[in-house]
C-alpha cells in the first residue's frame, strides 16, 4: 500500500498507525501548496480532493479521509481499537470527534486569519480538548490500549502546542507519553519533524 502524506499533517496519524499495525507501506510526500508529489506527479489527478491523507491499497483501491483510513488500519489490526462493548462504534465516535470537532477547529490557524479569529480558534480547540480530557482514561484515550485515535490525538496536540493553545499538564503528560513510543519516534524521524519544524504552514491554502 501507499500513503500520500505531508510532513506533520494529519497523515502523520495514518503513518503512526501503519507502523503500530506492522503494515508495510510506501510513502509519497505531497507539496500541499503546489499539489505536486515528490515524484513529480499532479496530486489532484491522483486525489481530486487535493488533500492528504490518501491510502492506496495493493489492489488499487484508494481511501481518503483520515477517519476511514484509521478505521481500516484498526480493522486490519484489531489491537489498535479500544476493544470491549461497542468497540468499533466507540472508535468511530472518538475519531469523528477528533476530525469534525477538533481538527476542523484549527482551520483559521492554518491560514493567515486575523488575530481575533486565531484567538477564537485557540479557545475553541482548548475547550474541546478539555471536554475530551474529562473522559480520557489512562494511560491512553481508552485505557491501557494505544489505539489509532491516540495517533490522531497526538497529531492534534502537536498542532495545539505549535499554535500556542492552552494545554493542561495532564494533556502535556499524555503527549510526552505518546511521543516516547517507538513507532511515534520513527514516524517523526521519517517526516524529519522536530520541535523546530512543528507544523506545515499553509497560509492562504484551503486546509480541511
Ligand atoms: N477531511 C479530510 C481533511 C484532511 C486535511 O485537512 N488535510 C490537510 C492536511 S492536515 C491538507 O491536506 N490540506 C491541504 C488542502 O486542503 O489543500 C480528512 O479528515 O482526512
Amino acid at each position: 500500500m501507499k500513503l500520500y502524506y505531508a510532513p506533520g499533517a494529519c497523515s502523520l496519524a495514518s503513518r503512526i498507525s501503519l507502523h503500530e499495525a506492522g503494515l508495510a507501506a510506501d510513502f509519497e510526500r505531497v507539496d500541499l501548496k503546489t499539489k505536486i508529489t515528490e515524484h513529480g506527479h499532479d496530486f489532484r489527478a491522483i486525489n481530486p480532493k487535493g488533500y492528504v491523507p490518501m491510502l492506496v491499497l495493493d489492489d488499487g483501491a484508494a481511501i481518503t479521509e483520515n477517519v476511514a483510513i484509521l478505521e481500516l488500519i484498526a480493522d486490519r489490526e484489531p489491537r489498535l481499537g479500544p476493544g470491549g462493548p461497542l468497540s468499533r462504534t466507540r472508535l468511530i465516535e472518538m475519531l469523528a470527534y477528533l476530525s469534525s470537532e477538533l481538527h476542523v477547529a484549527f482551520k483559521p490557524l492554518w491560514h493567515d486569519a486575523s488575530e481575533i479569529e486565531n484567538a477564537k480558534a485557540r479557545e475553541t480547540v482548548a475547550e474541546r480538548l478539555e471536554f475530551l480530557e474529562k473522559q480520557m482514561l489512562e494511560p491512553y484515550l481508552f485505557g491501557p490500549r494505544f489505539t489509532v485515535a491516540d495517533a490522531y490525538l497526538f497529531v492534534i496536540l502537536r498542532w495545539a502546542k505549535a499554535f500556542g493553545v492552552r494545554l493542561s499538564s495532564h494533556l502535556l503528560g499524555y503527549f510526552e507519553r505518546v511521543r516516547e513510543r517507538k513507532t511515534v519516534r520513527q514516524a517523526l524521524a521519517e517526516e524529519a519533524l522536530d520541535e523546530e519544524t512543528p507544523v506545515i504552514h499553509l497560509a492562504s491554502e484551503p486546509v480541511g
